[in-house]
C-alpha cells in the first residue's frame, strides 16, 4: 500500500512542500535512485561526478535532505526509513566510485590507443654534466672534506686585484694586451673607474678573501678565467682552482702535506707530490708541483711521457707584499697558495688530448662522459 505520508515539521505545521514519500513503500526512493542513475550514466568526467555527488550526497543534497527530515516522521516509521535512506546513500556512493573508476580506465584506454605501439616509444635521452663540471664538483667535494671553504669572485675584475695587489707590477708581461682581455668602461659614462680586466687567473680571489676575512683562512676558489691563448692545450676561456691557507706558523711542509692528501683522495691511491722551484710574483718561495702519474704509479707510461710525473700547477708561500696589500701582518702570519687548471685535470682523467673538444659543444663528445 502506498502511504502518502508527507514529511511535515515536528510541530505539526504543514511542510512547505512534499519532499518525498519514504514511509513503508519505496516509490520515491526508487524514483530518486532512478533519477540519480540516469544522471550518473550521462556523466562523462570527474567534474560532472563531483557535481552529482554534491547534488545528492552533499550538505544540501537530496539524500542528505531526506536524512534530515527523518525527525518529522512518526517514531515507529523512523528506523525503517532511516535504514532505507542509508541504503540509498550507500548505493549512490558506491555507484559514483564505480563510475569514477570506469571513467579513469576509459581515459587510460584512449591514451594507450593514441600511442600506436607502446614498445616503440624511445626513452628520452638524459643529459649529463660536462666533464669540466664533473671534475669541478669532485674537486669541491675533496677540498670540502679536507676542511676548505669555497669562495667565489667575479669574472670581470679590478686590474688592481688581478695584478697589483698580487705583486704583479705594471711592467709584468702578463699585463700586456697580448695576454690579457681588458674591459673598456662604457663610452661617455663619465665615471672614473679602476681599470677592469677579465680575470686571468683565480688568484684575485685570494685578495678578495684576505681583504674581507681575518686569519685563520682556508679556502679554495674554482672558476672561469680568460687569457689571450688558443691552441690544442690552451683555450681563451678555461677554468682554475685556487687554494689559500693563512694562519700563524703555516709552512711549505703544510702545503706539501695538503697537496699529498688531495691527490690521494682525488685519485683514490697514494701518490707522491714533488716541488720544482719556480717564480710567481705573489709567492716566495714559489714552486711548480707535480704528482706521481696516477696511471702507471710512476713507472712511466704514455700519459706521463715516461717520466712518471704529471705537472699540476703553481704554488708557494704568500709573498709579504700581498699580505700588506690586504692589511694582514706579515710578521705575524704566514700562508701558502696553489693554483692549477681544472680543464687540464679533466683532460688527464679522461685522456682527452685536445682541449678545444671541451668547448666545441658537440653532443657526441659530451655523451661519452656519463656521470
Ligand atoms: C697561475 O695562473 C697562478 N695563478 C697559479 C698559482 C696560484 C701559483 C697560487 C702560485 C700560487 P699559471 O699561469 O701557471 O699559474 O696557470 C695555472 C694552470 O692553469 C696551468 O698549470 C695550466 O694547467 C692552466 N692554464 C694556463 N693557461 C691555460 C690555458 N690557456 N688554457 C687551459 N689551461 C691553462
Amino acid at each position: 500500500m502506498v502511504r502518502t505520508a508527507v514529511f511535515s515539521s515536528a510541530c505539526g505545521a504543514p511542510a512547505p512542500a512534499p519532499i518525498v514519500r519514504v514511509v513503508s513503500d519505496s516509490i520515491d526512493l526508487d524514483g530518486l535512485l532512478t533519477r540519480f542513475r540516469g544522471e550518473l550514466a550521462g556523466t562523462e568526467d570527474e567534474a560532472g561526478l563531483y557535481q552529482l555527488q554534491v547534488a545528492y550526497l552533499g550538505k544540501k543534497g537530496q539524500v542528505t535532505a531526506l536524512s534530515k527530515s527523518l525527525g518529522s516522521l512518526a517514531p515507529e516509521d523512523r528506523k525503517a526509513a532511516g535504514e532505507r535512506i542509508n541504503a540509498v546513500k550507500r548505493a549512490c556512493e558506491e555507484e559514483i566510485a564505480a563510475r569514477a573508476a570506469e571513467l579513469r580506465s576509459r581515459a587510460r584506454q584512449r591514451e594507450l590507443a593514441r600511442i600506436e605501439d607502446v614498445s616503440a616509444v624511445r626513452p628520452r635521452a638524459l643529459g649529463t654534466f660536462h666533464p669540466i663540471t664533473q671534475t669541478r664538483r669532485a674537486l669541491e667535494q675533496v677540498f670540502g672534506e679536507l676542511g676548505f671553504d669555497i669562495e667565489d669572485g667575479p669574472h670581470v675584475e679590478f686590474a688592481r686585484f688581478n695584478f697589483d695587489d698580487l705583486n704583479i707590477g705594471p711592467d709584468h708581461p702578463a699585463r700586456d694586451m697580448a695576454d690579457t682581455f681588458f674591459v673598456q668602461p662604457a663610452a661617455g659614462s663619465g665615471r672614473m673607474v679602476d681599470e677592469l680586466v677579465l680575470r686571468t687567473h683565480t688568484s684575485p680571489v685570494q685578495i678578495r678573501t684576505m681583504r674581507a676575512r681575518k686569519p685563520p683562512i682556508r679556502i679554495v676558489a674554482l672558476g672561469t678565467v680568460f687569457r689571450r691563448d688558443d691552441d690544442a692545450t690552451h683555450s681563451p676561456m678555461f677554468h682554475q682552482i685556487e687554494g689559500l691557507c693563512v694562519d700563524e706558523g703555516v709552512s711549505m711542509a703544510d702545503l706539501r702535506a695538503t697537496l699529498y692528501r688531495f691527490v690521494g683522495a682525488f685519485f683514490g691511491r697514494e701518490l707522491e707530490v714533488r716541488f720544482r722551484p719556480s717564480f710567481f710574483p705573489f709567492v716566495e718561495p714559489g714552486a711548480e708541483f707535480d704528482m706521481q702519474c696516477p696511471f702507471c704509479g710512476g713507472s712511466g707510461c704514455s700519459t706521463c711521457k715516461s717520466s712518471g710525473w704529471i705537472e699540476l700547477g703553481g704554488s708557494g708561500m704568500v709573498h709579504p707584499a700581498v699580505f700588506e696589500a690586504c692589511g694582514i701582518d706579515p710578521e705575524r702570519y704566514t700562508g701558502w697558495a696553489f693554483g692549477f687548471g681544472i680543464d687540464r685535470m679533466a683532460m688527464l682523467m679522461h685522456q682527452i688530448h685536445d682541449l678545444r673538444l671541451m668547448f666545441d659543444g658537440d653532443i657526441r663528445f659530451a655523451e661519452q662522459f656519463p656521470c
